[in-house]
């Protein structure tokens, strides 16, 4: 930074004429050395990267910036670069689609295990070898662990409030970094307060006019709204853009890839700040700019209202239009929506949002998993594919510090279905020695031995392994020592199991009703429309509770099942429709998932649960009933939706400001489900 006041024009204070005091005080200035959500000068960004997998290809590749490149998933597209989306190819696009719009285009398979292989690669028959091969996004998971390294190394080491949002965004909070570097740059802030009173409006800053470089500005309500000088949340937000500025260059010099940023006063207005204009841009929504920004946008655009929750507004007052909303009293939201959603929703299209940016990375639980399409029918092929995933379970599990005895996980489990029946295997992991993958290895081989040995297994649709109940070990001299097991416990825990068939029609009639009753639950059922990337990416993120049920819903879109009907392939423990056998299959993987994490928290979400819950457990587990992993419980429910993984977000996420004070899933859990679930 070369002049002491970089981004600002000197002039003449405000005397006279003007405003002679800040709107702001010198509490809330203070407020934002410490994070405080409800520091009006509190300055949030939102960092996501463009075309995010089709750029990781680009730079493995070394392919130019200008070539037209897409991300091929079997016949799909799951990324699409810019210089393609000039063509315009889209996620809806097939691959041969997109080639008559294209020829040129370079469609790059995703890397996949293949059956009988010890790592992941990139192979050029994948596509049309769906049965053999199993995605990995292992090398986009890399290049996002670098991209968050780096920009943390931007940040000062005590100032590192970083929220990973998915594998290609991040919320950072730079409200405290803004704070120090106000201070230093208008030594008139650090004074005492006169009368050492901290209620005392802050002076103006010395400046009329910002330098705002080539941030793209949103535009103010009206030619009124310029008039008055720049206030300190002006001044703050300049600086937090500078701050991302130079993040986005050091990104771009060192990583090669481009990104687009939102900066704004909090985590929704970031965030529509960051997909306002793209690729390798930055969008600054100043205060004073919130309210023409959000008037004539969508609701549906913004986070949370992509999904379900965003439609019933929609029907429920006939509108999109955040302008048209803003005519509608709080009272009647509430009494329409809910009190708590009609309240978070009023807040919401005016640009209030208090959540806060939570810095959360440990993965609770691991999973890597297989649909069989055609199905497997031998011990030998289950085999292969439980290579595959100790492997893969074991090179995340690497990369969470299992070498360094950093965290390492109690339990192992394994799932398998046929024909619609699922049987679930659980066990502990010595905790004598190093874990290694071939420990992985032994102990699923061993639960598919106990499956196998009960007899009708064959043909074999799904097979899933996870890993869970990750303890914190000691680094340094206690070594491995810690996770030294005394005693009963130092025996490898026996191998337990469950048996979970999917018909649940007793269950079925309650559920039904409950969805009537609950607009909440509605609000989840799957659409119909195919999803832009825009809506996936909402959709992704639409959480809601509903109070009356007490129960947290979490719609999560599935990209292979976008056109989707209510009634082709139902589904027996939710009723959801699904479009075809695929994304039926899909969906009752993401309920496995979900029972998964059930039994990893060590205590079942779905009143009906019956899967064995490890024994240190079991107390905390509050019901079961005959039939096994029904969804007919009234507790916290999830819905099914995109498994792959990349966009799931914790409820943590939408802290105080959605809604206020509930408890929520920890998602992060569900993330690490849901990732491998092709
Ligand atoms: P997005 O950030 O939604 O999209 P993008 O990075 O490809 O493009 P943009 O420039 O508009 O931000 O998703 C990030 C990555 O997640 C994307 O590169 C691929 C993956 N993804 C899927 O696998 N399936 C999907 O349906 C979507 C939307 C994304
Ligand atoms: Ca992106
Ligand atoms: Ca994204």
């Amino acid at each position: 930074m070369s002049s002491p006041t970089p981004g600002f024009q000197a002039s003449s204070p405000a005397d006279g004429a003007g405003r002679r005091k800040s709107q702001f005080t010198y509490r809330q200035l203070g407020l934002l050395a410490s994070y405080s959500a409800s520091s009006p000068l509190r300055v949030v960004a939102h960092v996501d990267l463009d075309a995010f997998y089709a750029q990781c290809e680009m730079v493995r590749l070394g392919i130019g910036e200008e070539r037209p490149l897409a991300v091929q998933q079997w016949q799909g597209l799951i990324a699409i670069n810019y210089p393609a989306r000039e063509f315009g190819i889209g996620r809806h696009c097939t691959v041969t689609e997109a080639k008559k719009l294209c020829p040129n285009l370079i469609a790059q398979h995703v890397a996949t295990w293949k059956e009988g292989e010890e790592k992941w690669a990139y192979h050029d028959d994948a596509a049309s070898h769906i049965g053999a091969h199993k995605v990995s996004l292992d090398p986009y998971r890399l290049q996002s662990r670098k991209i968050l390294a780096l920009i943390k190394q931007c940040l000062p080491t005590n100032m590192q409030k970083v929220e990973k949002a998915s594998i290609d965004e991040v919320f950072i909070d730079l409200s405290a970094q803004v704070h120090s570097i106000l201070l230093r740059r208008f030594p008139e802030l650090t004074g005492p307060p006169p009368y050492d009173d901290p209620t005392e409006k802050l002076p103006l800053p010395p400046i009329t006019a910002l330098d705002w470089k080539a941030d793209v500005l949103v535009d103010l309500d009206d030619a009124e709204a310029e008039v008055d000088d720049p206030d300190w949340d002006d001044v703050a937000i300049l600086i937090g853009s500078e701050i991302i500025r130079d993040i986005r260059a050091e990104i771009r010099r060192t990583l090669y890839y481009t990104c687009s940023a939102g900066v704004a006063s909090n985590k929704m207005l970031s965030k529509l700040g960051s997909g306002h204009k793209k690729p390798n841009q930055q969008t600054v929504i100043r205060n004073r700019a919130v309210q023409r920004f959000l008037s004539d946008m969508k609701f549906t655009k913004i986070r949370n209202l992509g999904g379900k929750l965003g439609d019933q507004v929609k029907s429920t007052f006939n509108t999109e239009s955040i302008k048209e909303m803003l005519d509608i009293p709080v009272e009647q939201l509430k009494l329409q929506l809910g009190a708590e959603t009609g309240l978070w929703f009023y807040d919401t299209i005016r640009g209030i949002d208090s959540s806060e940016v939570t810095s959360r990375t440990q993965i609770k639980s691991m999973l890597s998993a297989k649909s069989f399409q055609p199905s497997i029918n031998n011990m030998e092929q289950a085999v292969k594919w439980l290579r595959i995933f100790a492997a893969d379970i074991f090179s995340r599990l690497i990369e969470e510090g299992v070498l360094e005895h950093k965290r390492r996980p109690k339990t192992i489990h394994l799932h398998h279905r046929s024909a619609g029946q699922t049987r679930s295997k659980s066990s502990g992991i010595p905790r004598g020695k190093s874990l290694e993958e071939a420990i992985l290895f032994d102990l699923a081989k061993q639960m598919m031995a106990q499956i196998v040995s009960e007899g009708r297994v064959w043909p074999c649709t799904n097979l899933s392994l996870s890993v869970g109940g990750f303890e914190d070990g000691i680094t340094g001299n206690m070594g491995i020592s810690t996770f030294l097991l005394k005693g009963e416990e130092a025996r490898v825990s026996k191998v337990t199991s469950c048996e979970s068939p999917l018909d649940l029609s007793s269950h079925e009639p309650q559920e039904k009703k409950r969805r009537l009753d609950s607009p909440g639950i509605q609000r989840f059922f799957p659409k119909k429309e195919m999803l832009t990337g825009e809506d996936w990416e909402d959709r992704t993120d639409a959480i809601s509770l509903d109070r009356t049920q007490g129960s947290v819903e979490r719609r999560v879109s599935d990209s292979r099942s976008r056109r989707v009907s209510t009634t082709d392939y139902m589904c027996s423990r939710c009723n959801a429709g699904l479009e075809n056998a695929e994304a039926l299959q899909s969906h009752n993987d993401w309920h496995m998932a979900k029972d998964l994490q059930d039994e990893e928290r060590g205590k079942s979400t779905f009143a009906s649960s019956k899967h064995v819950v490890p024994r240190s457990q079991k107390n905390a587990t509050p019901t079961s009933s005959k039939k096994a992993s029904g969804s007919g419980g009234g507790g916290k429910k999830l819905e099914q939706g995109q498994m792959d993984g990349a966009h799931t977000r914790s409820l943590d996420s939408l802290g105080s400001g959605f809604p206020p004070k509930h408890e929520g899933f920890k998602l992060g859990e569900l993330k690490m489900l849901a990732e491998n679930l092709e």
